[in-house]
């Protein structure tokens, strides 16, 4: 193969959200000169004058003092020897996998993709997306042969928005590869990158199917408890001390909760790539959709626990004012993709309640400005996501606001102190 780029060091990232920004920088800190691509020229802008697009300690640690260029011209990176996709790979309202940011990027790709490059995927798709979707299209686009003209790996991301333990640097990630170069190639890269391990996948499609095995794993985990919750509440069990209790095993068992429902850009959305990829293949994965449903179903016995509580002091949902403590999918990050949260609120209002919303990371889509305006006049009161804030909650500033019901959607609070003073509580399985 030409190696016309092999040697630079010029590396491309497209895309500059949670995955791709922390890539760049973190390739950047490592002696690589490296372009970001974006699709608006705002978002160039800004990234180009240093302002960060979203909360993360990688990024507001190296951010400002990098030398990232920010792009949204394609032709600026036909000298890179690396090109690394990070865009999203969402699902669209039918829970279908929606391809069309890959795709975007892909066509972008094809009409600058020189001989000699290595193209690496670091979205989250199904097993087959690389051999039976991009390589084919840059083929048919750029008439570059993978293998021969270009290499192609895929090293499936593995950001955890908010982890002040594992960032872009230290965790391990796992290569797969088109063929032994292309593998090895990537390995190198990342290996020149990272401090975590860098594990070689035997395919592209293994390489693949890891990050979305990751993550359906953990939403089968978490559907389990919240099938358990449902059943522990009518038998008067607290499935969270259960839980605590199985975990003092010391092997054989991991830890997952119940909530009011499974947010992110990840969880809920990964397990649909492979249900749709299994389906078109012939397979029905029965265990992993029962498991999408059970999660799905979460806002909504959530809104029947609001309806209990208010009924326990003969209040109907029609007319409550309900405070929703939480709109992001999880604790101190601000992002909602996939919060259970705006599916609750469509419930409550439904039921003719007024909501006021209010959520500290996310001003803009909050009703109130303060959690004491927040509480202002409410019936009950519903936590929807653990931030650091809401510890302020206690049973006095519940009474001094009137406030006699709290629902618990995360089991964030003891419990006892409400029950014990007055205020009616329901958790989640508890
Ligand atoms: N959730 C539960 N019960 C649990 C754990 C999570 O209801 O026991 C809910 C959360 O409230 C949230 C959703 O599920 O709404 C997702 O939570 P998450 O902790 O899995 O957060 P994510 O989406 O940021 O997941 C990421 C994933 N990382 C990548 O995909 C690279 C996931 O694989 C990690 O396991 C997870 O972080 C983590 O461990 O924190």
């Amino acid at each position: 193969m030409n190696n016309s780029t092999e040697n630079s060091k010029k590396i491309a990232v497209i895309g500059m959200g949670y995955v791709g920004l922390p890539l760049a920088l973190l390739a950047e800190k490592k002696g690589y000169r490296v372009t970001g691509l974006v699709k608006n020229k705002e978002k160039a802008e800004r990234l180009n004058n240093r302002i960060s697009p979203f909360h993360d300690a990688f990024v507001e640690k190296y951010l400002s003092g990098s030398h990232l260029t920010v792009s949204t011209d394609y032709t600026d990176i036909t000298d890179a020897a690396i090109i690394i996709i990070c865009v999203p790979t969402p699902i669209d309202t039918n829970h279908l996998p929606d391809y069309s940011p890959l795709l975007t990027a892909c066509h972008s790709v094809a009409a600058v993709l020189q001989t000699g490059q290595l193209l690496i995927l670091e979205s989250t798709v199904n097993p087959g997306v690389c051999e039976e979707i991009i390589i084919p299209l840059l083929k048919k686009e750029s008439g570059l042969m993978c293998g021969k003209d270009f290499h192609m790996a895929h090293c499936p991301e593995r950001i955890n928005p908010g982890d002040p333990e594992w960032n872009v640097e230290n965790i391990n990630r796992v290569v797969g590869g088109y063929d032994n170069e292309s593998l090895e190639r990537a390995v190198r890269f990342y290996e020149s990158v990272l401090t975590g391990t860098v594990t070689r996948m035997g395919s592209l499609k293994e390489a693949e199917a890891c990050k979305i095995v990751e993550n359906s794993f953990r939403d089968i985990n978490i559907a389990f408890v919240n099938e358990l919750a449902l059943s522990f509440s009518k038998l008067g069990i607290d499935i969270v001390n259960v839980i605590n209790g199985a975990s003092t095993k010391p092997f054989a068992f991991m830890t997952h909760y119940p909530g009011c429902g499974v947010g992110g850009h990840c969880i809920p959305v990964d397990p649909y790539y492979l249900i749709a990829y299994a389906k078109k293949n012939g397979s029905h994965l029965d265990f992993l959709s029962l498991a999408r449903k059970i999660n799905n179903h979460m806002p909504a016995e959530t809104v029947n626990l609001v309806m209990k509580g208010l009924n326990k002091i003969k209040k109907p949902v029609n007319g409550s004012k309900v405070t929703v403590l939480g709109l992001t999918y999880k604790a101190n990050i601000d992002d909602d993709r996939e919060s259970p949260a705006y599916e609750i609120i469509k419930g409550l209002k439904s039921g003719g309640a007024s909501v006021c919303a209010y959520d500290p990371f996310l001003p803009a889509r909050s009703d109130a400005g303060t959690l004491d305006e927040a509480l202002t006049g409410s019936d009950a009161v519903l936590l929807v996501t653990p931030h650091n804030e809401f510890k302020e909650i206690t049973p006095e500033l519940l009474h001094k606001y009137l406030i006699t019901v709290l629902i618990d959607g995360r089991n964030y609070f003891i419990k006892d102190d409400f029950i014990n003073n007055g205020i009616v509580y329901f958790g989640i399985g508890r």
